[in-house]
């Protein structure tokens, strides 16, 4: 069997935190436990996420027949958070895994590096010809139930995985190969008695601990809908206008991790020695500062996202500047359309008068799906302004779903009078 020590040494020199492994079995549970979801109805609104494709998932001989083990790998996202504006302009909050650049294309490249050095160390040391599938986030592999058997963290009541040194606050990924390594066990730790991410969800999308209702989580609204966002579920998403964070905030386990990011590099290498990992933690302490560095640089908020910006200039932003501002950023993925939509719906929750210009405005865009927030984001503000050009875009408004949305904007705006 291959020795996995410099196996994980050079993960961490490619910038992973966390470099663990297990064994190719099925995840029978994982798929009970996503078939059971599928058919409760709590994925709807991901039609690619099918039984079929978990089926496929929890297999990883299904992705690689000769598969013997997974590379479990972490990657924390944790930076300086932006800086707090000083003016009062109205302002939007992302979720911090998409401050900097997007994820993706900085953990792809790592995994084929890491796959190329796999490669050559295979064939140096057991003469064997490597064989190798590479995953993160939008891959068939459940990249969570990997992390937690390969003892890269446990499973949080708000269904992330929380690891020792970062909280939730990291990227999986892995790298399932045909090589025999040694498997890690995984962690002996929960969340005991907490519950507090269970109470914090503002949509009531944590019904019980370990189940999340996609339909209800504003991750998904934010990110993955494409469509109008529920009208009941509008008022609840404050100004989170791309992904949302609350369930992790809130957590004991990821405050106690913020409030050590000033800690010594000495101390560090105690605390992670101490958790029983030897050679591999201590190769890791060693390099920790070049890459703390690095990270940090990768993902920490970038000008053109910030994690706060302003909300009004963004509803006046064109396609081509769409693309120029958020290219190579996760929020690329809401396309503009669904960005503005979202920004339509914070400003609606905010109130700010000072929006009805845009909002007036954003009547008259080419998106029926941003026409539509903005009526009701008017109807959430008020006044004769903003009654007076609901009326006059109803009397132009062709899209049936748009002018059911002026029409109960005007209603609320009845009900305010
Ligand atoms: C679909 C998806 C979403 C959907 C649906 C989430 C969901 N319910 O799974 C939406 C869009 C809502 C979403 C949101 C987010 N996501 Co997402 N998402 C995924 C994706 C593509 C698939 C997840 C999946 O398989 N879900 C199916 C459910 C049933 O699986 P599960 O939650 O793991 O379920 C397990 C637990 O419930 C557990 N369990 C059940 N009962 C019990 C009982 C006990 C006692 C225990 C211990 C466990 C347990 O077993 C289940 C099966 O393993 C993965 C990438 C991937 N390929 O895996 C990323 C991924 C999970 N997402 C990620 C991130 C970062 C996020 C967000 C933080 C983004 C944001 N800031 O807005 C939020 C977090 C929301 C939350 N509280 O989880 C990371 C998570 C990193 C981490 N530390 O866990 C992943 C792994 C992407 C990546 N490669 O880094 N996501
Ligand atoms: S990400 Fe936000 S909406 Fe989704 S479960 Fe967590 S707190 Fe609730
Ligand atoms: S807030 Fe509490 S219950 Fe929720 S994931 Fe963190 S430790 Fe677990």
């Amino acid at each position: 069997m291959l020795d996995a020590a410099p196996i994980k040494a050079y993960g961490y020199e490619l910038g992973f935190d966390l470099v663990q492994i297990t064994g190719a079995e099925a995840f029978p549970e994982t798929e009970r436990v996503i078939k059971e979801r599928i058919a409760a109805g709590l994925m709807d609104g991901l039609p690619w996420f099918t039984s079929e494709r978990a089926e496929v998932s929890c297999h990883p001989d299904a992705l690689l027949p000769e598969a013997r083990s997974i590379i479990a790998l972490a990657m924390s996202y944790l930076s300086e958070p932006p800086e707090e504006p000083e003016d009062d302009q109205p302002r939007g909050r992302i979720s911090r895994y998409a401050w900097g650049e997007d994820y993706h294309e900085i953990i792809k490249p790592k995994l084929k590096q890491f796959a190329d050095w796999l490669r050559e160390y295979a064939r140096r040391e057991a003469g064997q010809e490597l064989e190798a599938r590479l995953f993160v986030d939008t891959g068939r592999m459940v990249d969570r139930a990997v992390a937690q058997r390969a003892g890269i963290g446990w499973y949080g009541k708000n269904t992330t995985i929380l690891t020792r040194g970062w909280g939730s606050w990291v990227f999986l990924a892995e790298i399932v190969t045909n090589l025999p390594l040694p498997a890690d066990e995984p962690l002996q730790a929960n969340c005991g008695k907490c519950e507090r991410c269970l109470h914090a969800c503002p949509t009531g999308a944590l019904p019980a601990p370990y189940v999340l209702d996609n339909r209800r989580c504003i991750s998904y609204l934010t990110i993955e809908l494409r469509g109008s966002i529920p009208l009941e579920l509008r008022p609840l998403m404050g100004n989170l206008i791309f992904g949302c964070d609350i369930c992790q905030e809130v957590c004991p386990v990821n405050q106690v991790v913020e409030k050590r990011l000033g800690l010594r590099q000495a101390e560090r290498a105690v605390e992670q020695a101490g958790d029983g990992k030897t050679e591999a933690a201590t190769v890791r302490s060693k390099q920790r500062p070049q890459m703390w560095l690095r990270r940090r640089d990768e993902f920490r908020p970038r000008p053109q996202v910030g994690g706060v910006p302003e909300l009004i200039p963004l509803l006046a932003l064109s396609e081509e500047e769409f693309r120029a501002r958020f290219r190579h950023t996760p929020i690329w993925r809401a396309k503009r359309r669904g960005l503005l939509r979202n920004v339509c719906v914070a400003l609606g929750n905010l109130g700010d008068r000072r929006a009805v210009p845009a909002l007036i405005q954003a009547l008259w865009d080419a998106e029926a799906l941003v026409r539509g927030h903005a009526a009701w984001a008017l109807g959430c503000i008020g006044g004769e302004e903003a009654r007076r050009a609901l009326t006059e875009r109803l009397e132009q408004e062709e899209d049936p779903e748009v002018r059911q949305e002026i029409l109960q904007a005007l209603t609320m705006l009845d009900g305010k009078n």
